[in-house]
């Protein structure tokens, strides 16, 4: 398990984003490290985890790693993508997961933290959906995510403007659980995981997947969806896509002309 810590006391277990070099990017290596900690901690009957960054984090994850994305012509977030076998595992996972956050949250990693089922946050905490500032095509199970986290007037706005917006202002739209202050962010998350965990397992566990199983029954129909995926592949295919991960890699302001 590269680049993350786990650990686990009584029925609570913890996984901690371990690269920061990185900025605890979601790279394959990173994903799979957190996939096998589930599943161990599902195994070793954990009723409750928590998913946190190091410590005093800056960037608790700058999202999907941008060197790992295809720089055109295929599906960059197609169904084998780590970031979409990171967020089914989230979901299905028996137990709940807690996302503890400090400091920003970027891209795919806003999914994966509106995939868990509470987000407690620290007062410093940002969180910025990125696709149009890179030009990505975002798949239409992670477009759920969002919708099922934040009314589609707020997804809009932080879709369409890239931009951080605060853990407080996300509170206040319902979009995380808490913010809680910075000293007192992890005892607060450790308190609520562990009147989670005194409680009933298999109770716990049929409400988390019947919320799961409901939520996402949205009647979309094969039309639709192709229509969607068809839509998804002009943006793959296009001058803009290549343009904004080539601009990234070279660190400069990307030029998105529409094409
Ligand atoms: O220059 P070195 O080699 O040290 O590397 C730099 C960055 O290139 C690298 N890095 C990343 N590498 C791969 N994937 C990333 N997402 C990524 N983010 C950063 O880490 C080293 C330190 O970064 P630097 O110098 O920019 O640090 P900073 O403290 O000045 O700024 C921190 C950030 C997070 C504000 C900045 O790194 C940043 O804006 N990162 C990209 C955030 C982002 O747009 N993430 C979305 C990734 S794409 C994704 O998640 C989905 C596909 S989508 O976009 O559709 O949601």
């Amino acid at each position: 398990m590269d680049f993350i810590k786990l650990a686990q006391d009584g029925h609570i277990g913890t996984i901690v984003l371990d690269n920061p070099k990185k900025l605890n990017a979601l790279s394959h290596d990173l994903v799979d490290g957190i996939i096998d900690a589930l599943k161990r901690l599902e195994e070793a009957e954990a009723r409750v985890v928590i998913l946190r960054a190091q410590p005093g984090a800056r960037v608790w994850s700058a999202g999907h790693d941008v060197g790992e994305l295809p720089e055109g012509g295929r599906d960059p977030l197609g169904w084998d993508d780590p970031l979409r076998h990171l967020v089914r595992t989230i979901e299905t996972c028996r137990m709940p997961v807690i996302a503890m956050i400090e400091g920003g949250v970027w891209g795919g990693a806003v999914e994966t933290v509106l995939a868990c089922d509470i987000v407690i946050a620290s007062p410093g905490a940002t969180f910025a959906v990125t696709p149009a500032r890179l030009g990505v095509p975002y798949n239409v199970s992670g477009m759920m995510t969002f919708m099922s986290a934040a009314s589609l007037r707020i997804v809009k706005e932080l879709a369409f403007t890239a931009a951080p917006i605060s853990a407080e202002r996300a509170e206040r739209i319902g979009m995380i659980n808490h913010v809680v202050a910075a000293e007192q962010l992890e005892a607060f998350t450790l308190g609520m995981a562990t009147t989670i965990a005194n409680n009933a397992p298999l109770s716990i566990g049929v409400m988390k997947e019947q919320l799961r199983v409901l939520a996402g029954a949205k009647p979309v129909s094969p039309r639709g969806f192709e229509k969607v995926q068809g839509l998804r592949r002009v943006v793959y295919d296009s001058h803009d896509y290549h343009e904004g991960i080539r601009a990234f890699k070279e660190k400069r302001a990307p030029v998105f002309t529409g094409r």
